[in-house]
């Protein structure tokens, strides 16, 4: 059995991150996904709108994804991919040569996918804000 695991803040779920479980799961056979909690968002200076608890509800009842744990500190996924006996860690290719990543090349085969369309969370946040785009926002 080959085991995939990413790791994420998965807050305001759109498309891009859909399309990132689906592009993870079908290089293997079993999905983990390590979600940010409301204390590692902070560490990485992310605020997101919805709790752990509410983000791991959505992101497990995507049918691509096995198993949800919790991403608490950076340094975590060498202990999971032991734990775990990760074969491949898939992530955004926006992380890409980030010295967050490269390190990990040395104990698992690293995957970084093209992100779709240039969602995220903080767009989709940012035009559900702007008066011109969100007809429920007063100008
Ligand atoms: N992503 C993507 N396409 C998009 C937007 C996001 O492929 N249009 C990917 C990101 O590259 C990441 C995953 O979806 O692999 C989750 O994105 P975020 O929730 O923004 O998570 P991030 O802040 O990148 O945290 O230790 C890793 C961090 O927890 C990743």
């Amino acid at each position: 059995m080959k085991t995939i695991i990413t790791y994420g803040t998965f807050d305001i779920l759109h498309p891009g991150h859909v399309e990132l479980l689906k592009k993870a799961r079908e290089l293997g056979d079993y999905l983990i996904v390590g979600i940010s909690t409301d204390e590692f968002n902070e560490i990485k200076g992310k605020v997101a709108y919805n709790s752990y608890e509410d983000r791991k509800a959505m992101i497990e009842a995507i049918k691509y994804v096995d198993m949800i744990i919790p991403e608490e500190y950076w340094e975590q996924k060498i202990d999971d991919i032991t734990k775990y006996n990760v074969d491949i860690l898939v992530m955004g290719d926006d992380w890409k040569g980030s010295d967050k990543f490269t390190y990990l090349e040395d104990f698992v085969e690293v995957v970084f996918i093209p992100r779709i369309r240039n969602l995220s969370s903080t767009r989709v946040k940012q035009d559900l804000a702007n008066p011109e785009i969100n007809k429920f926002v007063k100008k």
